[in-house]
Order: structure tokens, then C-alpha cells, then sequence
């Protein structure tokens, strides 16, 4: 898999040791990953972008002053970390927080009916890929003694539901791991953060349901879900507590939704 990778101009000094804080998000590119590419721009931190889609990324290039290397990288390419790895080392950057977004649900059909190919598509993104990156990234971490991590679980990795199967298994991977390596890796200063949201009205239906738009719009008739900006505002809030405080799991809901499986809807 290539890399293409593009900078734009401008470093914005921010934090109080006036040196630039980089974030790489992942799956940059729509929903809840622009989303958070956009808050952390406009409060002057740097980014570097990954997503297999460049459109919305040369334009969140395009419209802050703070410097924004976009990558054309598909992190279900086992070389995916690397390839990210290399290009932050050869351009010298410093990684302060992985936000690693990418991930989908595809299909919502019970374990006997479900398509095989959902169940990789989501396997290999959900989990290899935030593995893939994870192991690449959390080396350069460790040896700057620094840095934090922030995976993006569900409300689907705490509970099941019907029809979640391999989608509920992925996130509850992701639920593990985030306990884990933040094990593998607070003695060296580096906090891990999951974010579990639940109900996010963004194309997150529209792809489950591969492309039905109306069974997507349906999902979220009759209360309010969250939208991308809410989750990216809690991201931004875990980023910037102080660095002595490490807020572990954050489960964000809509006020109308009180599990899962649970919403109340008025129609
Ligand atoms: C998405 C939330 O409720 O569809 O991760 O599982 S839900």
C-alpha cells in the first residue's frame, strides 16, 4: 500500500512548554474521526490524518492554521503501522495522542444468517487495524516516555445485542485490549483511554446496513442521538485533563438511550 503523504504549512505552539502537540487519528476522514480531526485543529494542535479517503482531509488541511500531514493508509494493511511509523520518523515528528478511530459496523443479521465477509471487514478493521497501529506507534511512545492512546470502543463492546455478534465482539476486543495495554504501558508514562459511544448519528447505519439509507435513517427516528462533534468533544476532554489524571473509559449515551438495546424513541 502507498503512502502519499502531504503537509501543510504552520506550527501552532500551544501547551504551557510552548512546544506543538500532535494528534494521529485514524479513519480521519468522516464521522466521529473528522469530527475530532476539526476540534483538535481549531484548538491549534498539529495532526497527522489517516484515512483511504483524502477529499475531507486535504480540506481540513486546507482550512486551519496548524500544520496537517495526511496519510493515504488503509489500516487493515498489515503494513499499515509501519508505513505510518516511517513517515512520522522521517519527518521527524513527535506523536503526543493516537486516537485510533477506524472501525465499522457492517451487516446486522443473527450468527446463522450473517455474512462471512461483514465479520472480516470488521475484524480486520476494528481490531487488526487498531493493532496494527497500536504496535507501531506505541514504540515511539515508550521511548519518548510519553504519550496517550485513546481507542474508540462502543456501547456494543459492553453489551451484546441481538444481532451484534462479531460486530459486539470486535468492540468487546477493543474494551480488553484498551485494559491491557494500559497495563503494558502507564510505567511509561502513557495513558489509555477507551471511549464507548453509544447511539452516533454519522454514515455509521448507512454502512452497517451497507448502503440502505432509509433502514439507516430509521435507526434514529424518534429521539436524539449523539452526533460525531459530541464524541469529539469527549475526546478532547480525556486529551486534556492534566497529565497526572488519566481517565480510563468514558461511556458517552444519548439521554434517551439507557443501554444498548434500549431507546426510547417517540414516533
Ligand atoms: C455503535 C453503537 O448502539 O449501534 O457503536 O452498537 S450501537
Amino acid at each position: 500500500m502507498p503512502v502519499t503523504g502531504s503537509t501543510a504549512c504552520c506550527t501552532t505552539m500551544n501547551n504551557s512548554q510552548n512546544t506543538p502537540r500532535t494528534a494521529l487519528i485514524t479513519g480521519a476522514s468522516s464521522g466521529i474521526g473528522l469530527a475530532t480531526a476539526e476540534k483538535f485543529a481549531g484548538e491549534g494542535w498539529n495532526l497527522v490524518l489517516v484515512a483511504r479517503r483524502m477529499e475531507k482531509l486535504l480540506e481540513v488541511k486546507a482550512s486551519y492554521p496548524v500544520r496537517v500531514d495526511v496519510l493515504n493508509i488503509d489500516v487493515r494493511d498489515r503494513n499499515a503501522g509501519n508505513n505510518i511509523a516511517d513517515y512520522i520518523k522521517t519527518n521527524g515528528l513527535r506523536i503526543d495522542l493516537l486516537v485510533n478511530n477506524a472501525g465499522l459496523a457492517s451487516g446486522l443479521e443473527p450468527v446463522h444468517q450473517a455474512l462471512v465477509d461483514d465479520w472480516e471487514v470488521m475484524i480486520d478493521t476494528n481490531l487488526k487495524g487498531l493493532l496494527y497501529v497500536s504496535r507501531a506507534i506505541t514504540p515511539l511512545m515508550v521511548e519518548q516516555g510519553a504519550g496517550h492512546i485513546i481507542n474508540l470502543g462502543s456501547i456494543a463492546g459492553k453489551e451484546a445485542y441481538p444481532n451484534g455478534n462479531v460486530y459486539n465482539a470486535t468492540k468487546f476486543a477493543v474494551d480488553g485490549l484498551t485494559k491491557a495495554m494500559r497495563m503494558d504501558l502507564y510505567t511509561f508514562g502513557i495513558r489509555v483511554t477507551q471511549i464507548a459511544p453509544g447511539a452516533v448519528e454519522t454514515a455509521f447505519s448507512e454502512v452497517r446496513f451497507h448502503g440502505d439509507i432509509n433502514r439507516a435513517k430509521n435507526v434514529y427516528k424518534g429521539f436524539k442521538p449523539l452526533d460525531a462533534k459530541d464524541v469529539a468533544d469527549a475526546i478532547w476532554y480525556c486529551a486534556n485533563v492534566p497529565p497526572h489524571v488519566s481517565i480510563h473509559d468514558l461511556v458517552i449515551m444519548p439521554t434517551a438511550q439507557a443501554a444498548a438495546a434500549m431507546i426510547h424513541k417517540v414516533i
